[in-house]
């Protein structure tokens, strides 16, 4: 897509010097755990994904070394190495500009590059920036040109260090662990990212290999003919399929290139992932509200002139539309503006009525084009939005009965004293025993505890009637306090602010009316514990999503065992830190007490192992990726059984720390 006229230095801008990003890395990686980490990955690998959409790279290989470096490579054109205009004394080259200048780089010069990832893209100096040691080799013209840097600086000038007939880049880095927090890499997370980008770059190969892995094991390939349809595919994989296949298109307008596909399944959820030049916008924006806009109308005016809704006049509301759809969005915009919280919701309004305009049309056209799929995704709606007037029946019910309103609090919760949410804490006990524990050993001036009884219901296998009519949850809502919302950031983006979850017209969701800073969950470290975490996570990620996204969701630990010899005690957390210790005591004599379940404390012992701010751990549950935590959630909570059993036994090892 991008012209083939040569590159030439002078367009590369330079914008800034590197020192402050050794100096504030957050203000451009987002931070130094392992969110920003991996984003060090990203970083490089969405420049070789720049060139693979200009159209001259078709293959990307990435590598996790031994040393937990990294290495990308690909089949581009090269990073260009000619003498930069802009620097004479001393002279520099291309490449150096674009290792170790602040925001270098042709993609943020319009011409050279049509589009290119706006958000990762701070540019690959940070990435050198903040590693140990860095090196790129440019293939370029049959000559390998190589520099290599430490923390950033270049080591010396570039080299000549081979021949090849073939065009290449590959860039190699060790992130610095006077930086980062944590410098191991996650290969879940990078594969994660890679699968994305080969789904939204159809026909792009990309390897990756887990070196930290003996053989085979650790190699993967990612390579997607289909694009956006096996995305939702992948997606659906443990939905069943409403359609044959999903409905796709893929086109131009305006010049900005619009790729939709979707498919509907028998769950109630939407769920929707929206894309501009390869990046997820967790906040949505205009192409969303076009693409939603747009289906909306076009499957109303179809049913209408089809003569499929029995009373003159109906019309489908926008969620009845969306039940149980999953769709991918991909947009690609030269200048996009990102506005929201995250900087992930796309401004261009241009963009919507392009994204309206296809979606319109194509999804037009293939209704006619088959009218018994059309029949299948009307009579889904339309059963949508009977249950939906059925929701709002037994909602008014419950309204009524004062549950969701703030004010009626649950008489289960031991309130706290204090309003402030800066301070305040609800704990959401399992078990009544537990609880009581809890209830005697907590600070009261700050900590809220509510015990739960049992499971609450799998929300992921209910519609919203039903989950409102369930005590346990309502219990749960109205001790919170802000009220639910549907779960999709898209949801919140149509309305426009995230002060309104809305959506289901169940009261909207309001994080002003959040009554405690931090909602910590504190369930038995077994199996049964383990389901419970999972269904309330489940449930505060479809329902109160901005209290996961904002941080506002823990995950209590308390200890596996008490090691005790004569007046020592000591609580550990897990097997291995129970064998370190059992070591450090020198063995013999020492009483080991396996904590079954939280019950087992007393009051003193919950408070001080699990609950005193001063000693305790607490996990704070973050979702960087919505699409995966989707697919885990719905692998966990889903009907399907088989990729649930690959799951829990691909992850077993990690159970204890499932982090979605
Ligand atoms: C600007 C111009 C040209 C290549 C690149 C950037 C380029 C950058 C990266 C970063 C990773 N891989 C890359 N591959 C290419 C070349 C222009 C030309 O040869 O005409």
């Amino acid at each position: 897509m991008n012209s083939a006229e040569s590159y030439s230095a002078d367009k590369i801008q330079v914008l800034k010097g590197l020192e402050a990003v050794r100096k504030r890395p957050a203000m451009y990686i987002g931070d130094t755990a392992t969110r920003g980490l991996h984003h060090l990955v990203y970083e490089v690998v969405d420049n070789s994904v720049d060139e693979a959409m200009a159209g001259f790279c078709s293959r990307i290989d990435v590598i996790m070394h031994e040393d937990n470096s990294v290495s990308v490579k690909d089949d581009g054109r090269g990073i260009p190495v000619d003498a930069h205009p802009d620097y004479d004394d001393p002279p520099k080259s291309a490449l150096e500009v674009v290792m170790t200048v602040l925001h270098a780089g042709g993609k943020f010069s319009k011409d050279s590059y049509k589009v290119s990832g706006g958000l990762h893209g701070v540019g690959v100096s940070v990435v050198n920036a903040l590693s140990e040691w860095c090196w790129v080799e440019s293939a370029r013209e049959g000559t390998v040109y190589r520099q290599s840097y430490t923390r950033g600086d270049p080591d010396g000038v570039i080299e000549k260090v081979g021949k090849s007939r073939k065009n290449s880049t590959t860039t190699r880095f060790k992130p610095d662990n006077e930086i980062f927090e944590e410098v191991v890499f996650k290969i879940s997370i990078i594969e994660h990212r890679l699968r994305e980008l080969a789904f939204l770059n159809k026909g792009l190969l990309i390897t990756l290999h887990d070196e930290r892995v003996e053989g085979d094991a650790g190699k993967q390939e990612f390579c997607y003919e289909g694009g956006l349809v096996q995305f939702v595919k992948y997606l659906d994989e443990t939905r069943n399929a409403l359609l044959l296949k999903p409905i796709s298109f893929d086109k131009e307008r305006d010049g900005i290139p619009v790729e939709v596909a979707f498919q509907y399944n028998d769950s109630y959820r939407e769920n929707i992932h929206s894309y501009v030049n390869n990046i997820n916008t967790i906040e949505g924006g205009t192409h969303l509200v076009g693409f939603k806009t747009a289906l909306t109308r076009t499957l109303n005016s179809y049913a209408t002139k089809a003569k499929l809704f029995k009373k003159e006049g109906f019309l489908l509301g926008g969620e009845d539309c969306r039940e149980g759809l999953t769709a991918i969005i991909s947009v690609k915009v030269s200048e996009p503006q990102f506005e929201g919280q995250t900087k992930t919701k796309l401004g261009n309004s241009e963009v919507k009525s392009a994204v309206e305009t296809i979606t319109g049309e194509c999804l037009s056209e293939f209704l006619e084009e088959n009218p018994s799929v059309a029949r299948r995704v009307i009579d889904k709606a339309t059963q949508a939005f009977r249950a939906r007037e059925a929701a709002k029946k037994a909602r008014d019910l419950t309204r009524r009965k004062g549950v969701l309103e703030s004010g009626g609090l649950p008489g289960k919760l031991a309130d706290c004293s204090n309003r402030d949410p800066s301070v305040t804490e609800l704990y959401l006990v399992e078990g009544d025993s537990a609880g009581g524990s809890a209830k005697q050993g907590r600070d009261r001036r700050f900590q809220a505890i509510l015990p739960l009884r049992g499971k609450i219901l799998n929300v992921e296998k209910a519609r919203i009637d039903r989950i409102l009519g369930n005590e346990e949850i309502r219990t749960i809502i109205s001790a919170i306090g802000t009220g639910i919302g549907t779960s999709t950031e898209e949801e919140r983006s149509l309305f426009g602010d995230d002060s309104n979850g809305g959506g289901n017209g169940n009261g909207g969701f309001d994080i002003e009316k959040l009554r405690y800073g931090k909602i910590i969950i504190m369930t038995d470290a077994d199996v049964d514990g383990a389901h419970i975490r999972t269904l309330l996570l489940t449930f505060f990620f479809r329902y109160m999503r901005q209290l996961v996204d904002q941080g506002h969701v823990f995950i209590a630990q308390p200890p596996l065992y008490r090691l005790k010899r004569g007046k020592t005690e000591v609580y550990v957390y897990d097997d291995r830190e129970r064998d370190r210790k059992l070591k450090e005591m020198g063995g013999g004599n020492i009483a080991i007490n396996r904590y079954k379940g939280l019950g087992e404390m007393n009051p003193e012992q919950l408070w001080s192992t699990t609950m005193d701010p001063e000693t305790r751990t607490v996990v704070r549950i973050t979702l960087d990726d919505a699409t995966r935590a989707d697919r885990i959630f719905s692998i966990l909570m889903g009907d399907v059984v088989e990729p649930r059993k690959k799951f829990i036994e691909e992850n077993a090892k990690y159970v204890k720390n499932l982090d979605v």
